[in-house]
């Protein structure tokens, strides 16, 4: 017996212990995809600077040589989203095909409505109307890239906002975006789902048309079932709790997706599980909870969410980040599948504080480092995915691509 067939023995027979089914567990585990976002490949910084790194993809289809990377270390990220028109391309047919050889697809379609000058006052709730119709017509445009990728999501995030009291009529604006997403819900496949991102602040300083998961989810109930709240979770006040909103949306059949990233301060989009692990840990378990409840419908909207990591890695190297990223999420996700939730319920209906909590916790607490192994091992893919890619060459094979690349 190896030392790690030993570890994972031992560890096999602790969760027997405390009624955890290790076989559901790997299964589980072995189901989870998380999608990386393009840009998170490309050059990146704050409004202060952008840094220019060695080796950045030059174009999409670069991207996405670098997101399979990731993908065939981990084996979790099949697909990757898409930003039009940072990543736009006169033949779409193409850059799906250049993906498929890859071993990875188009995720989800992000429309981009917040890089033109025309957009300075607003996109889809601009005070012109003329503006506003380019704003519908860019999105209309997405759901056909969308069509042709073969992608089913849309996921949508607006910069629109204003600086000033009395800059703008909140409530015009709050009609003319509604105006502009049932245009584009129209023009959906009933296979699509539109995905509606909130954000309290950034760029706009007084007042964001989506600021919240309400503002959101409220939308997507006047648009009807094919509109999803995305929850990312840099987009809070400090101190909301993001697992509340998680659970409620759950419960309302309403949680579409996530844009996974950590925060410190705003919207930092730094290396989701880096700052703030329990967060995450106790957003899976609200997942894990609602994935096992009586209403299949709750059931179903947990099992469908769109998992996908919005970063910027500024100062760091992109590829072996978003390899980080991805590892942070499989590991929360793996100890928040440790939770013994019977064991939860029965302390909650006992109305034992102390014992619930610790039920929670101590999952939180639990080494998965044999567990995590065992899969990846069944998976076929590198025990250590960070070591792996160090020692791959793809690092230096990328260099001749030189400085200045693709940037969001
Ligand atoms: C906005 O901060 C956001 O979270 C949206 O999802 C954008 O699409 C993305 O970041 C762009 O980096
Ligand atoms: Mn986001």
């Amino acid at each position: 017996m190896t030392l790690f067939d030993r570890a994972y023995a031992l560890f096999e027979e602790q969760q027997r212990a405390r009624g955890i089914d290790l076989e559901q567990v790997k299964a589980k585990l072995k189901a989870l995809k998380v999608e990386t976002p393009s840009w998170g490949y490309g050059d990146s910084g704050t409004r202060f600077k952008v840094f220019q790194q060695a080796g950045v993809p030059r174009n999409p289809f670069e991207k996405f040589e670098d997101a399979a990377q990731v993908h065939k270390l981990t084996g979790i990220c099949p697909s990757v989203a898409i930003h039009i028109p940072w990543d736009k391309v006169d033949d779409y047919a193409q850059l799906k095909k250049h993906a498929a050889d890859l071993g990875v697809s188009i995720g989800a379609v992000n429309p981009n409505l917040f890089q033109e000058d025309e957009y300075i006052f607003g996109s889809v709730t601009n005070s012109n109307p003329a503006v506003r119709r380019k704003a519908t017509e860019h999105l209309l445009e997405c759901v056909e890239i969308a069509k042709t990728v073969g992608s089913d999501v849309l996921s949508l995030w607006f910069a629109d906002g204003s600086n000033y009291p009395g800059q703008v009529d909140i409530r015009k604006r709050k009609a003319w975006m509604y105006e502009a997403l049932s245009e584009m819900y129209q023009a959906m496949t009933p296979q699509m789902r539109m995905l509606i991102e909130y954000k309290f602040f950034e760029p706009a300083f007084y007042h964001t048309d989506l600021a919240d998961w309400g503002m959101a989810f409220n939308m997507a109930n006047k648009l009807g079932p094919q509109a999803e709240v995305l929850v990312d979770t840099g987009h809070h006040a400090q101190g909301t709790n993001v697992e509340h909103i998680v659970a409620y949306l759950l419960d309302e059949k309403k949680l579409g997706g996530f844009h996974f990233n950590s925060r410190k301060y705003a919207d930092d989009d730094m290396i989701v599980g880096s700052h703030n692990p329990y967060e995450l840990f106790l957003i899976f378990y609200q997942i894990l909870d609602a994935a096992a409840d009586e209403d299949s419908g709750v059931r179903k909207t947990a099992e469908n969410i769109a998992y996908m990591i919005d970063q910027s890695h500024n100062i760091e190297p992109k590829i072996p980040a978003m390899i980080r990223s991805v590892l942070n999420v499989q590991t929360q996700y793996a100890k928040a599948l440790l939770i013994n939730r019977d064991q939860v319920r029965e302390a909650q209906e006992r109305q034992d504080v102390l014992d619930a909590e610790n039920a929670v916790r101590e999952a939180y607490e639990i080494d998965v480092t044999p567990l995590l192994l065992a899969v990846r091992e069944e998976m076929g893919v590198p025990a250590d995915p960070m070591k792996a890619y160090k020692e791959s060459g793809y690092a230096d094979s990328i260099l001749p691509r030189g400085k200045g690349g693709a940037s969001w």
